[in-house]
């Protein structure tokens, strides 16, 4: 499936677009393309020239206006030494801007719900992301079926074993296998689910505490580093798409830890949908880490993302522990002491930082370093804490054997 979206072929060179409009400033649609191209790295295209174009909204015909369309053009015609192979847009383009963009320039495009998409069946390894990833493309392409997307059975017909009805054409053929395909992920899934539902249930009552925040943040990492177990984590984003379930132990206090998908800013609702089992992990969480990269320069843009997205998945207010990450890697740009207007938020020390907002979820909050391994003790001590309040509450008759942490060592 992977190569209906991405193409096997490696290096391919892209120009990316995105708008400015009343809602995306300039800054932030930079800030957007810089995200954008980092995902196009992730699936191994080649980023290049940006065009940005300030809109009221975006054209529902072609998605940017006539000229801006033109001025792409003549830049793929001109641009011969470096071929541009495919173009990525920021936001999700209906199956019309598709069709009509793909008509006049004639060239492989994508938006940023088909690259994460992409991005995702690249990643999956088991058979349940695998079929979680295949039925959110599936869900994708169906509106999106044009000749891009043709000869679907060449693919799946193992040489014409799926043979086009008759009076249909092509596009309906596809229709109908795309259809099937979805029906059949469906009802697997839904077996799927019903064995997680199951292994999640004889979990017993081991308090659980789910990782949960923006992609890129480090949750593998402070996985790996309270569990001793071995996630994978790197520096690529959606490094992971299976939940680990690792059962950890603070002084002698035992709960379960998972480490789960991360979230991005537009993440495709249908992707959101699939991973029901691995999003029922947050469900049913009893505390939720949320891990944010306080180096990055728009985190609380991704505070709020990971929140939306939480609140999407789960109404239910749950205990939890912010844990700013990364502070080896914080940096600010000192202010000329002469500049007299107020301090923009790149001009804050770390300190200074603590004293904002953050200052008032005291308890509920920790800087730490996973890499570094800084501050870690404390963040233990908070969780300890918290896990030891739901603990005993399940456990009444061995509350002495958890006493404070302090005590323990
Ligand atoms: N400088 C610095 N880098 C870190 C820290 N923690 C994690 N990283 C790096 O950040 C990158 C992402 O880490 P992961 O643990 O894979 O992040 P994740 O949140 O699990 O990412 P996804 O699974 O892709 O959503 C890796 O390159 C880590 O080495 C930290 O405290 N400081
Ligand atoms: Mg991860």
């Amino acid at each position: 499936m992977k190569d209906l979206i991405l193409n096997e072929k490696k290096n391919l060179n892209a120009v990316l677009v995105g708008l400015i409009t009343p809602d995306q400033s300039e800054e932030k649609v930079n800030e957007y393309l810089d995200e954008l191209a980092f995902l196009a790295e992730t699936a191994g295209i080649v980023p290049g020239k940006r065009f940005i174009q300030r809109l009221d909204m975006p054209n529902s015909v072609t998605f940017v206006g006539k000229g801006k369309l033109q001025e792409i053009k003549e830049y793929i015609a001109n641009n011969e030494e470096k071929k541009v192979d495919i173009i990525i847009f920021d936001d999700e383009l209906s199956p019309r801007q598709i069709r009509n963009i793909e008509k006049e320039l004639n060239i492989r495009i994508l938006d940023r719900t088909g690259l994460i998409l992409g991005i995702f069946a690249m990643r999956a390894k088991t058979a349940h992301a695998k079929a979680q990833v295949e039925l959110a493309q599936y869900q994708y392409l169906l509106p999106r079926l044009t000749r891009m997307w043709t000869h679907l059975e060449r693919q799946y017909g193992g040489g014409g074993a799926i043979m086009r009805g008759p009076g249909e054409t092509q596009l309906e053929t596809d229709k109908r296998i795309v259809l099937d395909k979805i029906s059949r992920l469906k009802k697997e899934l839904k077996n799927i689910d019903m064995q997680k539902s199951v292994q999640r249930k004889n979990r017993g009552k081991l308090v659980r505490v789910a990782l949960v925040g923006y992609t890129n943040v480090g949750k593998s990492t402070l996985m790996n580093l309270l569990s001793k177990s071995d996630v994978f984590a790197e520096n690529k984003l959606f490094a992971t798409l299976d939940t680990t379930v690792r059962k950890v132990t603070i002084g002698n206090l035992p709960f379960l830890l998972s480490d789960t998908v991360g979230f991005i800013r537009k993440l495709p609702t249908h992707l959101i949908e699939s991973f029901k089992s691995t999003l029922d992990e947050v469900r049913e969480a009893d505390i939720l880490i949320h891990i944010v990269d306080i180096s990055h320069p728009a985190f609380e843009e991704q505070i709020e993302v990971v929140e939306k997205t939480l609140y999407d998945i789960d109404k239910t207010e749950k205990p939890t522990i912010i844990v700013f990450n990364k502070i080896d890697a914080f940096t600010h740009v000192p202010q000329n002491p002469y500049d007299l207007t107020p301090k923009k938020r790149e001009n804050y020390t770390l300190d200074e930082l603590k004293q904002t907002w953050m200052g008032k979820l005291n308890e509920n909050c920790v800087f730490i370093s996973a890499k570094e391994k800084e501050n870690i003790e404390e963040l233990k001590s908070i969780l300890y804490k918290k896990v030891r309040e739901i603990h005993t509450t399940r456990f009444p008759y061995n509350d002495f054997l958890y006493p404070d942490l302090e005590e323990l060592k």
